[in-house]
């Protein structure tokens, strides 16, 4: 594979901030406030992406793709992560991930596309109107949440680079920032995180963009600046902190069917019928709902979403192809 823990930084991405803070730091020990930092001179970028982290992301509600469950608490939605690349402890990604930098922040999308685009986060969200939707997300672990994102369908994106007639599968590389990531250091999971789709799924009008969650941009443990969400597959397939798209010929390599693929496959289409070799995964538990007395979840085909996405896989064994 090329993509190797090359990719996912830029030079011009460690400077400005370093400095900024740096200089902030020294601003701060002298007992001067905000306002004689100067900021919008000689680093209004940095200091508006601080504040931007968490501002409000206005975006219309699309009743089609809101599920009638209960959100789950924005507490836990944004306490309660999986994210590696700040350790494998669910309060990990909450906790270690302040220092993660997400401005600036490009995005490549390569290729088998007969227009290449790299553009910055701020043009890349306002490709297409923003859309609030409520989506369940499964994890492969056996818990699940409700959580209202926004974003807009993968496939307008994909789209605007006019995929070639090659283009079968997507590939998603997301960052490595090794001096604010301190789950790189662990070895439980080669980086960067990668993540896939056949084209088909990627175009898919469920499979979204996203921007934020709860009406804000992403904080850093939900996968700022961008990341992927795939209501209809367990959550690791839902990439985060995306740098590239990539459209391949090939299916591609993904993290954790490399790390184990006995356990974890391609597809990871939700499916109570197919156990985990370790697990089952007929029933789940919902985050929030896990009071003494809470009975577990019957986890739905395609997490629920069966009806707009089962004729992807007509024909398909869905054992063998886990
Ligand atoms: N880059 C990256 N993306 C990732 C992961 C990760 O470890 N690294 N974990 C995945 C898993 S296992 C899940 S369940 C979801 C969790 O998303 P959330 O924390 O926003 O709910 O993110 C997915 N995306
Ligand atoms: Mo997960």
């Amino acid at each position: 594979m090329l993509i190797r823990r090359s990719s996912g930084i830029l030079p011009s991405e460690i400077t400005p901030e370093a400095v900024y803070r740096d200089r902030r730091r020294l601003m701060l020990q002298a007992g001067l406030g905000a306002s004689a930092l100067g900021l919008a001179g000689w680093s209004g970028r940095q200091a508006f992406a601080q504040a931007a982290a968490g501002a409000k992301l206005p975006a219309t509600r699309n009743p089609a793709f809101v599920v009638m469950d209960k959100p789950t608490s924005r507490k836990d939605v944004t306490t309660y992560n999986n994210f590696y690349e700040f350790g494998t402890d669910k309060s990990d990604p909450f906790s270690r991930a302040g220092r993660f930098r997400t401005s600036p922040w490009t995005v490549e999308i390569e290729g088998e596309v007969g227009k290449p685009l790299r553009l910055s986060v701020d043009d890349l969200r306002k490709l297409a109107p923003l859309e609030e939707r409520v989506y369940r997300l499964r994890c492969v672990e056996g818990w699940s949440m409700v959580i209202p994102w926004t974003g807009y369908a993968l496939s307008a994106l994909i789209r605007k680079a006019e995929p070639t007639g090659n283009a079968k599968f997507v590939q998603f590389v997301t960052a490595v920032q090794p001096d604010t990531m301190p789950g790189l250091r662990t070895g439980v999971l080669d980086w960067p995180y990668v993540e896939g789709l056949r084209m088909d799924e990627a175009m898919h009008p469920l499979t979204l963009l996203t921007f934020g969650v709860y009406g804000e941009t992403l904080p850093n443990q939900n996968g700022a600046p961008v990341r992927v969400v795939v209501p209809w597959k367990y959550g690791f397939k839902s990439g985060k902190s995306l740098v590239k798209i990539r459209l391949v010929e090939r299916m591609p390599e993904t993290s954790w069917v490399r790390s184990a693929p006995q356990e974890y496959g391609f597809y990871a289409n939700v499916n109570p019928d197919v156990p985990h070799p370790r697990w089952s995964q007929a029933t789940e538990r919902r985050i929030g709902e896990d009071g003494l007395f809470s009975p577990k979840r019957k986890t739905l085909m395609f997490n629920g979403y069966a009806d707009q996405v089962a004729s992807l896989y007509r024909g398909m064994d869905l054992a063998r192809n886990y």
